[in-house]
């Protein structure tokens, strides 16, 4: 074994990872520092999945350190025999040195997870590791991927645990600001898939902490997803089993909503592409309550079978599944592969759910009656759909009166601005530049569609405006190819009204024209907030923070107008401030996650208006993030 060869292989390796960042992190902008505490953090969960660890507590700094402490064994500080280094050094040095001496039950394989910690290594600028074994302490430095000392012992202990705190190089991640609400978020879905461990963040920028602990686990997290809906029996359903090593959870929660909401994990990632838990729990859910019907005489002879649509309807579920060697696939590596879990599954649900429903036949009951109305429902609607169609008012080629289009016709060129009210319309329509911009306006209140079926929808005249200057068609029949317009910009008052309005418009494109918003095609326009006069100039200020900037920068002689709505404005300045593109400012919106989106419409648009207030109070930072 040749030390020094060694020793130049890893420099190599870890040089190689700070030239290319996003090769192994993504990006080097917010979601790469996530990154980076996340492969931390992954390590204290294995150690809490192995049941060695119950608390884990993640700290960022004022100084944009991050320290992450868990309460588990500590890791081995011992020599490797191969190569003479010690435990530690090895695994922060060593690319993909995850799975080598640790034989970690539920070692996450794959995707930008498990890169291995020797990649945030070489990204630090600075990352100290301690550990708690043996009634020692330990510590090694290390920056950029090098070493700074040896392993040292630097004292005494009570008890084990390991320590990691690091600093983010600024040299490869420029100004450092992390995203708190993404974080507090996943920790958060953490604490939830790992039933009783408690994860506290400190966020030592704003001075506040959390402290997240699910005694209940994931029944505790369909509870959370289902908040603000009716459910149609007190207590979600729970199964859980073990086959050959791999562990299997499921919490489900019948709703009276419309939409399904099904969240598959495996091993703790969030496994937004699905994959074979997924499919093997929607066919064998389909398969069991049908059995099971018709065996109780809940379905009749001439009922037809339920269909999984009209069963899942409502459903609010979570699987989580924990399995030793998972393979995930896809682009984003957040689709589960393994063959044998559908059949896993299927075994499992069915003689889980079997014992369940012994004890609790009402509970069956009333999923199996639910899923029949549902079915009659989607027939009507279907009924519904073919008479409008007919009709024609939502898939005919007719354009909304209300439009005001651009004379361009190629839509890459295009932008539709849905104005709220009719005055701003007014002065959008007169402001505009008509070669490329259309205005729409809406008058009043915009339907909730969280809360309305889609017959109800039809009838809307603001929704069906927006629906047919689209022009791409909705839900099954959306046809993005027939989309008029490239840039869909919801132009609202800055106030909680507008805010409101957007969220309601969002909630909509969300879930009639999620495409649009996938491609990123929605956009909010932000209008300025105040209106700065001194003397000879002009200035738009946008929000208190840079009034509260211009305010220290310029003494004295100046005016100050807070705008109250789009309507004070008139046509020059909306086009100044909000429309021209060389000075406006949208937001596009983006909906990569979809638990967050569906928490954020669901609590937002639920009937339950205290709970509602509460949310947007403890997720404004993830609301302006969205900019509603
Ligand atoms: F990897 C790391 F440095 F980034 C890191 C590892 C960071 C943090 C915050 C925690 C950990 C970590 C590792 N916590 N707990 C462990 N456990 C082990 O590595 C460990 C402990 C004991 C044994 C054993 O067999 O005795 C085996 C392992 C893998």
């Amino acid at each position: 074994m040749v030390y020094e060869a060694d020793q130049i292989q890893v420099l190599e390796d870890l040089e190689a990872v700070r030239v290319r960042p996003g090769m192994y992190i993504g990006s080097t902008g917010q979601s790469g520092l996530m990154h980076l505490i996340e492969e931390i953090v992954d390590n204290s969960i294995d150690e809490a999945l192995g049941g060695y660890c119950t608390e884990i507590e993640v700290t960022v700094h004022k100084d944009s350190r991050i320290t992450v402490r868990d309460d588990g064994r500590g890791m081995p500080v011992g020599i490797h025999k191969e190569t003479g280094i010690n435990a530690v050094e090895l695994v922060m040095t060593t690319l993909h040195s995850g799975g080598k001496f640790d034989h970690k039950s539920y070692h996450v394989s794959g995707g930008l997870h498990g890169v291995g910690v020797s990649v945030v290594n070489a990204l630090s600028e600075h990352l100290v590791v301690e550990v708690k074994r043996n009634g020692k302490l330990y510590r090694q430095e290390f920056s950029r991927g090098a070493k700074l000392t040896e392993l040292q012992e630097a004292g005494t202990s009570e008890g084990t645990g390991t320590t990691v705190t690091f600093l983010p190089d600024s040299q490869i991640f420029g100004e450092i600001h992390y995203n708190f609400s993404k974080l507090s978020h996943r920790l958060k879905e953490l604490s939830y898939l790992n039933g009783g461990l408690l994860i506290i963040l400190n966020n030592e920028i704003a001075g506040v902490s959390r402290r997240f602990q699910a005694k209940g686990g994931i029944v505790s997290f369909v509870k959370e997803l289902a908040e603000g809906k009716e459910c149609l029996y007190p207590e979600p359903i729970y199964v859980s089993g073990e086959e050959g090593g791999t562990a299997l959870e499921i919490a489900m929660l019948f709703t009276d909503g419309y939409d399904e909401a099904i969240f598959a994990f495996a091993n703790n990632i969030n496994t937004v592409d699905g994959g074979t838990h997924l499919t093997g729990f929607k066919s064998a859910l389909t398969k069991f309550l049908n059995d099971y019907g018709r065996d109780k005489k809940i379905l009749r002879k001439d009922d037809p079978n339920l269909r999984g649509e009209d069963i899942r309807e409502g459903l609010v579920a979570i699987i989580s599944i924990k399995i030793p060697n998972p393979e995930f696939e896809g682009q984003t590596k957040t689709k589960l592969g393994n063959p044998e879990v559908a059949s896993l599954v299927t075994n499992i649900l069915q003689e889980k759910l079997g014992l369940y429903f012994t004890k609790e036949p009402k509970v069956a009951r009333i999923v199996i009656e639910k899923s029949v109305s549902a079915g009659r429902a989607r027939l009507a609607a279907a009924k519904a759909r073919t008479m409008a169609r007919r009709k024609g008012p939502l898939f005919s080629s007719t354009l909304p009166g209300k439009l005001a289009d651009c004379s361009n016709t190629d839509p890459a060129t295009s932008e539709l601005y849905v104005v709220e009210g009719d005055s701003a319309g007014g002065s959008a329509k007169q402001g505009r530049d008509r070669a490329f911009q259309a205005i729409l306006p809406l008058r009043g209140k915009v339907l909730n569609v969280e809360k309305a079926r889609l017959s109800k929808l039809l009838d809307n005249v603001e929704l069906r405006s927006i629906i047919t200057a689209v022009g791409t068609g909705i839900r099954e029949e959306f046809s993005p190819e027939k989309l008029r317009y490239h840039k869909l910009v919801i132009m609202a008052d800055a106030d909680v009204d507008g805010a409101h309005i957007c969220t309601l418009l969002l909630t909509f494109f969300y879930r009639y024209l999620r495409g649009l918003v996938e491609q990123g095609y929605v956009y909010i326009a932000k209008p300025p907030l105040y209106q700065v006069k001194d003397g000879k100039r002009t200035v738009y200020l946008y929000n208190d923070a840079e009034l509260e900037r211009f305010r220290t920068e310029h003494d004295g002689n100046f005016t100050v107008k807070r705008f109250k709505g789009l309507g004070e404005m008139n046509p020059e300045e909306l086009w100044e401030t909000t429309m021209n593109p060389e000075n406006r400012t949208l937001k596009r919106i983006e909906i990569r996650d979809a638990l967050e989106a569906d928490e954020i419409f669901t609590t937002l648009m639920g009937s339950d208006v205290a709970l509602r207030r509460d949310f947007i109070w403890e997720n404004s930072d993830k609301i302006t993030a969205l900019d509603i």
